[in-house]
């Protein structure tokens, strides 16, 4: 019997590789991630190092039956390195370099399971793993709700991290959110909140945000405060009608939206429609769709 949710369902061995957890991407696009921010994959590294270590010492029937000893003594210390330099988040990739500069790297959640993700190096002092980006209008993101809980997209343009991966990320440490903005005479503002989480599957990914600071685009989030995530296929906002039909789009809806950063890409004002686009309600109003649009988290300091 398939479960309703999958909460309590064990992630299987086949899940936790890289390419599982990755968004979205294509053989070309992986070749080209393999290549990119080498130095943010301290994993294959430390497993490099670790056989390196025990194929310089087996040359001998001797040292062969001492492998398990030598094992233990080898990679003991390799292993607990490994951990610790394991960043968690682009606040930890930040901390370890701040020369680093904004791209894609790989974080491994809460449960160790690696994910590609953009960093933002710079906004208010940098270390932000983004979960939403909005840049072009390259990829269409009226999709269902498996692909909203998985993720989908290019972490080197437009994509969204997945609400699993962002509930695990956030129930592991507390996070504060930044959204940042940009319309098309390129102004920039941003919208930032001091406490973030999401709850998991089964209560909806339910949004627990709080703490507004205003930078300039105003608060268009706090009204959705605790409601579950909605797709057009999995209604559970707070309305008689299906709201990610209607404004064409997937978010915490309630029984009416302030904000739709994944509505229909739509290159700036047009007052034919309203409540569609890519929209910041006390930004923009209802006719302005946003050139840019990201949704980012770092840990509370
Ligand atoms: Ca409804």
């Amino acid at each position: 019997m398939e479960p309703k949710c999958r909460c309590d369902v064990p992630v299987s061995p086949a899940d936790k590789s890289p390419a599982a957890a990755r968004v979205g991407q294509t053989e070309g696009e992986a070749a080209v991630w393999r290549r990119h921010k080498v130095s943010s994959l301290p994993a294959a590294e430390c497993s490099d190092r670790a056989t390196a270590g025990f194929l310089h010492k087996s040359d001998t029937m001797t040292v062969v039956q001492l492998i398990p000893v030598v094992l233990l003594v080898l990679l003991g210390p390799v292993l607990i390195s490994c951990s610790t330099i394991r960043p968690m988040d682009c606040s930890e990739i930040h901390q370890q370099n701040k020369t680093q500069s904004s791209g894609v790297y790989v974080i491994y959640r809460g449960d160790g399971i690696p994910l590609q993700v953009y960093c933002d190096m710079d906004s208010l002092g940098g270390g932000w793993t983004v979960f939403q980006r909005r840049m072009d209008g390259s990829l269409n993101f009226y999709r269902p709700w498996d692909q909203y809980r998985n993720g989908f997209g290019n972490t080197f343009g437009e994509y969204w991290l997945g609400l699993d991966n962002v509930y695990v990320m956030t129930k592991t440490r507390k996070y504060e959110l930044l959204v940042d903005m940009e319309d098309f005479d390129g102004k920039t503002v941003y919208a930032r909140f001091t406490s973030f989480s999401i709850g998991d599957e089964c209560d909806g990914y339910k949004l627990k945000v709080s703490g507004f600071i205003n930078g300039g685009a105003g608060d268009s989030l706090s009204l959705h405060n605790g409601q579950k995530f909605s797709t057009f296929d999995k209604d559970q906002d707070a309305s008689g009608n299906n709201m990610a039909v209607l404004h064409v789009g997937a978010f915490w809806y309630y029984n009416s939206l302030y904000a739709n950063p994944n509505g229909v890409y739509r290159w700036g004002p047009d007052s034919s429609h309203y409540y569609i686009g890519v929209e910041w309600y006390t930004w923009k109003g209802t006719t302005y769709s946003l050139k840019g649009i990201s949704m980012k988290i770092r840990p509370v300091k």
